[in-house]
């Protein structure tokens, strides 16, 4: 008889909390729009929209690590779930940033061409290296210079937000300002997460690195996407309740 792992438990758990987490997140920031003054509710909108795809990434995980709490009934992870959700997500949380700082016209477009482009070329480079990963069963090639690519992609996203972004801050209003600064952060330190978890597959394949990974993910998914939400949510609130004072 197989004896029930306390780590598949752990995971088939954690994915339901990730699952209530972003269900609950969504349903937070599209009753709040309607509290925002008109021209800061996209910033909302963009916010419900990141943990709504996360809510149904989560529930569709869910279903299949399965709930016996049997190593045997995980035989590999739903790659793509994960990969196609972070392809929807992650352009929607960089483009907080150019929404907040309103920038008009050509340095706007540009900004959010440069980010946009890193970030898909980081997210379609881990997937291709995932998946030649998970297909030979540990360490390829492939898989190492995906991780190059998609690494040097994420430190231009960073070097972006850390010159161009903040500069940029610097003119808008306090509260605007606190939040971009803060946001930065998330990039750097709460995204730093996902590679390292890429990097530990790479080098060790066994089905609990894999479980532990998935338990680490999940942490940051709901860092990342509900915490940063509210980030960007609070400043925007901020800045209506200001204005409906005047
Ligand atoms: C990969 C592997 C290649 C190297 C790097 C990666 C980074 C992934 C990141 C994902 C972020 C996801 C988020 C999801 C939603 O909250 C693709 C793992 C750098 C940063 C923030």
């Amino acid at each position: 008889m197989e004896e029930v792992s306390f780590l598949v438990l752990a995971t088939q758990y954690m994915f339901w909390v990730g699952f209530v987490g972003m269900a609950a997140g969504t349903l937070y920031f599209l009753v709040e729009r309607s509290s925002l003054n008109p021209e800061y509710r996209s910033t909302a909108t963009v916010a419900a929209l990141v943990t709504f795809v996360a809510a149904v990434h989560y529930f569709f995980m869910k279903d299949a690590v399965g709930t016996s709490g049997l190593v045997s009934e995980i035989e590999t992870f739903p790659t793509e779930i994960r990969y196609i959700d972070w392809l929807i997500t992650t352009p929607l949380l960089l483009v907080k940033f150019p929404l907040l700082l309103s920038l008009k016209g050509r340095i706007g477009n540009l900004l959010l061409v440069k980010l946009l482009s890193a970030d898909v070329i980081m997210i379609v480079s881990g997937y291709i290296g995932e998946t030649s990963i998970n297909t030979a069963g540990g360490f390829t090639q492939l898989g190492l210079w995906s991780f190059v690519i998609g690494t040097v992609a994420w430190i231009y996203i960073i070097y972006l937000l850390y010159t161009t972004v903040t500069e940029a801050a610097q003119k808008r209003p306090a509260p605007i300002k606190k939040a971009l600064l803060n946001m930065r952060l998330f990039i750097l330190v709460g995204w730093a997460i996902y590679p390292i978890g890429y990097a530990v597959t790479l080098l060790s394949s066994g089905i609990e690195v894999q479980l532990v990974r998935e338990l680490i993910y999940n942490v940051a998914d709901l860092t990342n996407k509900v915490g940063f939400g509210l980030v960007a949510f609070f400043a925007v609130k901020a800045m209506s309740n200001l204005s409906n004072k005047q």
